[in-house]
């Protein structure tokens, strides 16, 4: 006899307590991209809140085509459509600050791990002394003139992952289970993820920018980094002393000169 999953539609349909998000739910054992998938269901009208989950990803993206990968079963997969009325296009950038928040909550909150941001995408999660990626985030949006029509906020979480199966990446990966030593209830963490994305999303559609609360997560201010942005040649070496309204990165080279970073990537330097 094989189980039932996890994180199909019942189960997740039984233990949501959002409003709109989740409400509308799609579960698939394996698919090429959560992502993907949401984009071609948004074209078919898919709802404000319509949630893709997968327990298995053969093409999950990272940005720049770069890959996700996630053994079968131990990790959130999930894509979370968004239909903001009547938000400037700038207000993109919230998106990703709302769900590296959600995500972090949601953490703490059922894992009982804290959580950090690392600039601009990751979820970080202390293993042995270090912060290690633990998750990531990947936003999709598409444009009607100058506002935001869809906004597909893109989620993975490495959650069961057991030690031994973390890929051996570039920024060093952790799992809840591998930083905690503890199983954790996917669904309790899709749950509460699902429950404080909401709650930021509301807030953020009412006025407040949620900037605020995102840097005060962020692990990379103060720090010294290397920044490589996309379409400068050589990477910037300075300090990240802040984020703009945007959630742009203000780095300060060595002669004093801020620099605004729009998007790329960021090593913490001596770590
Ligand atoms: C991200 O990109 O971190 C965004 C990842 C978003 C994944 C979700 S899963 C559901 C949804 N559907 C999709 O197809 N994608 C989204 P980026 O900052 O470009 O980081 C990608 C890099 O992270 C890779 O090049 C690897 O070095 C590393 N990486 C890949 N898989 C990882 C994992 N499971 N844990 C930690 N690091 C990983």
């Amino acid at each position: 006899m094989t189980s039932e999953p996890e994180l199909n539609e019942a189960n997740v349909a039984a233990a949501l307590t959002t409003r709109r998000l989740g409400r509308t739910y799609r579960y698939a054992a394996e698919l090429d991209s959560t992502n993907d998938q949401m984009k071609r269901w948004a074209a078919e009208g898919a709802p404000h809140g319509a949630v893709w989950l997968a327990d298995f990803q053969s093409a999950g993206r990272g940005r720049l085509d770069r890959r996700w990968d996630a053994p079968p079963g131990t990790s959130l997969l999930l894509s979370v459509l968004l239909r903001p009325t009547d938000w400037p296009a700038e207000r993109g950038a919230w998106l990703t600050m709302l769900a590296g928040l959600a995500a972090a909550e949601a953490v703490e909150a059922v894992a009982k791990l804290p959580a950090r941001l690392k600039w601009p995408n990751d979820v970080l999660i202390e293993h042995q002394g270090q912060w290690r990626k633990a998750g990531g985030l990947l936003l999709d949006a598409a444009l009607d003139g100058d506002r935001l029509a869809t906004a597909i906020l893109g989620i993975g979480l490495n959650v069961n992952v057991p030690a031994d199966a973390l890929p051996d990446f570039a920024t060093p990966a952790t799992s809840l289970l591998a930083a905690g030593g503890q199983t954790v209830s996917r669904r309790a963490l899709l749950v509460a993820l699902l429950a404080r994305l909401e709650a930021h999303y509301e807030a953020a559609a009412a006025g407040p920018s949620p900037v605020a609360a995102w840097s005060a997560r962020l692990l990379t201010l103060g720090q010294a980094v290397v920044v490589s942005a996309a379409g400068t040649a050589a990477p910037l070496l300075g300090v990240a002393e802040g984020v703009d309204e945007w959630g742009c990165l203000l780095v300060r080279d060595a002669a004093g000169q801020v620099h605004t970073i729009a998007a790329g990537d960021v090593t913490l330097r001596g770590r």
